[in-house]
């Protein structure tokens, strides 16, 4: 109850993910290898891994991440096929429109998942249960892919709801309900918990949420640093512990993302920095500020958190320049190999953008990046609809990372 007596109203969010995405595409375009294992990832022989698969594949035990000689000898004979990151990109892009339709607190978590803030739409829409039908069968129509759908009072819960009805899913966590949604959850379902966790959790006997709810956060900090015991105090109990937080203040833009699974892949890191840098562009240009500074921020499966920042010379213009930073830090701190379980980027140092500065900002040479961006920002905000990102927007490079995938 709010202090003037109204009854506080019932946070509602959506969380969408496609079915086994890239290998759905694959089987979309490719009406042969429907009904059948295929997976999508490095060739068959070299050191890479599974990027997905399909679930005819995954009866065969194959998983994301997995080394594919070790999915090869699991399946001989299915189908493997390299990653085609650029269609995957468009059919993204198809999926992510239809979803802009219905709120705009609509927020792109990676190539296949999104969030949607669907707090009191429903007298446009209908009820939840109806709209998430309806967006089912849309993005079926246009694309002819399923996918999954999960409905809570915060995101990590609609995340959580949407894993368990995969594939073609749609589940509903009432609020009363969540604490004993999570309890039937495997610990290793949990959002964000990572092997290494599980096994210090097994050291104290904590094989269960049930165990875990019932460790005082004292415990679990001596275990595992403040950090992790916060966070696994709040996802035993339903209470989202923050997993895409953007920053609210004013003299800081940041967003960042935790990993369900770790991520030590450069392609998928660098289609996170990819959405990471149209995320914070996008506020940085709407909310009419400037910075010159990017700061990135890695934390490791073992919570071990690092920033490192770089300041240009003028200010940012365009998310692509932003994209080349974030990469450029991103390799200078990386300890190769070591596995990520969240990444964030942010602006530093904003200044609001004062209608006397804004010849200065438009005097440098990027004058004209700047002016296309901005104009792509007003066209979309009006029709989300719109079909329009330079080219460059639509991909990021990682032809360098794919030699044994000329896909
Ligand atoms: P996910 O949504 O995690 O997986 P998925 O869509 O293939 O399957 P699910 O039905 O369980 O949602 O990831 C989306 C895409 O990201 C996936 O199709 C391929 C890519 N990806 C990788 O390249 N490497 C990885 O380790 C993971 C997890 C995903
Ligand atoms: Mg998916």
């Amino acid at each position: 109850m709010l202090p003037n007596g109204r009854i506080a109203e019932n946070r509602v969010y959506f969380h969408v993910d496609l079915d086994a995405f890239y290998a759905s595409v694959e089987q979309i375009d490719n009406p042969e290898y429907r009904g059948k294992p295929v997976i999508v990832g490095a060739k068959p022989g070299s050191r890479g891994v599974v990027s997905t698969c399909s679930y005819e594949a995954r009866k065969f035990g194959i998983k994301s991440a997995m080394p594919i000689s070790t999915a090869y000898k699991l399946c001989p004979n299915g189908i493997y096929l390299p990653v085609r990151m650029k269609r995957y990109m468009e059919v993204s892009r198809t999926v992510m429109d239809v979803l802009k339709d219905y709120t705009p607190g609509f927020q792109q978590i990676s190539i296949d998942e999104a969030f949607l803030d669907m707090t009191g739409t429903e007298r446009l829409f209908g009820p939840p249960l109806e709209i998430a039908k309806e967006i089912k069968q849309r993005i079926k129509e246009k694309t002819g892919l399923t996918l999954s759908i999960g409905i809570a009072p915060n995101r990590y819960l609609a995340k959580l709801a949407s894993d368990y009805s995969k594939p073609d899913g749609l589940y509903i966590v009432e609020p009363e309900k969540a604490e004993e949604f999570v309890e039937k959850l495997k610990l290793t379902d949990l959002w964000g918990i990572g092997k290494k966790t599980i096994e210090k959790l097994k050291e104290l006997n904590i094989t269960t949420v049930k165990r875990l709810k019932n460790t005082p956060k004292t415990t679990l900090s001596q275990l595992l640093g403040k950090a992790a015991a916060e966070y696994l105090y709040k996802a035993a109990r339903g209470i989202d512990p923050g997993i895409h937080q953007e920053d609210k203040r004013s003299h800081s833009i940041s967003s960042e993302m935790t990993f369900q699974k770790d991520l030590n892949d450069i392609p998928q890191i660098y289609g996170v920095l990819f959405e990471l840098s149209s995320q914070i562009m996008y506020r940085l240009l709407k909310e009419k500020k400037r910075s010159k500074t990017v700061v990135l921020k890695i934390r490791y499966n073992d919570f071990t958190t690092f920033t490192i920042q770089k300041s240009l010379k003028h200010w940012f213009v365009s998310s692509d320049e932003v994209y080349q930073t974030a990469k450029e830090l991103f390799n200078l701190k990386w300890e190769r190999g070591k596995p990520i379980r969240l990444l964030g980027l942010g602006f530093n140092k904003v200044e609001l953008l004062k209608r006397e500065n804004q010849g200065e900002l438009f005097e440098n040479n990027f004058n004209k990046i700047h002016r296309v961006e901005e104009t792509i920002i007003k066209l979309k905000s009006k029709d989300s609809n719109i079909k329009i990102t330079r080219a460059s927007l639509l991909k990021p490079d990682i032809s360098k990372y794919r030699k044994h995938n000329p896909g």
